[in-house]
């Protein structure tokens, strides 16, 4: 790794500039998820949002191996064979990218240009991570461990393997998981083949994909997705404090029918069921609400009770609502124990961690 002393600032847009041919080959690259499609307790393969920093790397699953070193008492290394040969597990995890709606920040963080789509709910198969450190013995000392993938690239002036660390005690929880499998299939090549990382409940940026090698460290890790990317700062030279669980946030399925380029909603005067999803990854959700003024008044959803067998997916609720002819604005924010979804916006030089309510204009005729 490169020194990450010398490196770029991220860029923030200036006042009326538009989305950039940079940030729209990114954007092509990497895909969000059609909001029609929280209509699936389990997004379909394919329209699960992507986001990948550098290339998809060309990794051959026959030999491939992932390395298990650094402050360990017996270092391990093991092939795919080896690890699926150990008791699996399934778990449906919801997966947000922390730049969500970062393009609607004013002003706009030059980067991915999420609106609102970069997210998914998938069930991920492999194995807990736990007991693999506990096989390798991992050190008294230990502070971090650090996951590396098989990309490599060059971001704000730093090359680097992408790699991201764990507080030890985030590493050991028993619901981390290394897995090899997606919606019961082999994890497609955008997603991490042969491994990735899953990490329930935090941002995105967690779960390294590509797995190669997991280092235990005795002491902090300084790279660059930890140190310089991931943080929420809103001064340049502020180090900021680091982006970790997912905040809460609601979607609504847009209802209706879209304008082809606006994306305006259009639909009939009447009865008419709003629905979607609400997530965290800190504390269980106890409330939806949705706005159709705007954000003047506000009517409690009702939301599906939490389910057991899967604490780190997303929930459904729905609202009855008969539509009134016009012109009117739908709004929707999602709660936890630790508050509300902002209805202002809370920059960040990254926008990391935004979880301003989502709006969804819509024309009743
Ligand atoms: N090796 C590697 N892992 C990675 C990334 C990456 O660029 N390289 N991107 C991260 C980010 S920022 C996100 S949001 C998630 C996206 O996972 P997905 O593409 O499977 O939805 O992968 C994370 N893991
Ligand atoms: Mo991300």
């Amino acid at each position: 790794m490169t020194d990450t002393v010398a490196r770029g600032r991220a860029r923030t847009a200036e006042p009326g500039e538009g989305i950039g041919l940079d940030e729209l080959a990114l954007a092509t690259r990497n895909h969000g998820l059609p909001l029609e499609a929280l209509r699936y307790d389990v997004t379909p393969p394919g329209l699960h949002y992507v986001l990948t920093h550098y290339d998809i790397p060309a990794v051959d699953p026959a030999s491939w191996r992932l390395g298990i070193t650094g402050a360990v008492q017996q270092p391990l290394d093991l092939d795919l064979t080896a690890l699926q040969a150990r008791p699996a597990v399934t778990s449906r995890v919801t997966l947000e990218c922390a730049g969500n709606g970062r393009a609607r920040l004013e002003p706009r963080p030059v980067s991915q240009p999420w609106l609102l789509e970069a997210v998914g709910t998938a069930e991920w198969t492999g194995v807990p991570l736990a007991p693999l450190l506990e096989e390798a013995g991992v050190s008294a000392g230990a502070v971090d461990v650090v996951f590396t993938g098989a990309d490599h690239g060059v971001e704000r002036g730093v090359e680097q393997d992408y790699a991201r660390a764990l507080p030890l005690a985030e590493a050991m929880r028993p619901d981390v998981l290394l897995a090899w499998a997606m919606n019961g299939a082999d994890l497609p090549p955008q997603h991490g083949a042969p491994l990735r990382l899953v990490v329930p409940g935090w941002y995105g940026m967690a779960h390294v994909k590509w797995l190669t090698r997991i280092e235990v460290l005795d002491h902090e890790f300084d790279g660059f997705q930890n140190a310089v990317a991931y943080r929420l700062k809103t001064e340049p030279g502020d180090p900021g404090t680091p982006v970790d669980r997912i905040r809460p946030r609601a979607l609504l399925a847009p209802p209706g029918f879209p304008d082809f380029m606006s994306r305006e909603r259009f639909l009939p005067a009447g009865p008419v069921q709003l629905s979607g999803r609400a997530w965290s990854g800190r504390a269980p959700i106890t409330r939806v609400e949705v706005s159709t003024d705007g954000g003047g008044t506000w009517t409690d959803a009702e939301l599906d009770p939490p389910d057991p067998a899967h604490p780190f997916a997303w929930r459904s609720w729905t609202l009855d609502w008969t539509a009134p002819p016009g012109r009117h604005e739908l709004v929707v924010r999602a709660a936890d124990s630790s508050g509300a979804q902002p209805l202002e916006q809370e920059w960040n030089r990254q926008g990391m961690a935004n979880n301003l309510v989502q709006q969804v204009p819509v024309t009743v005729s």
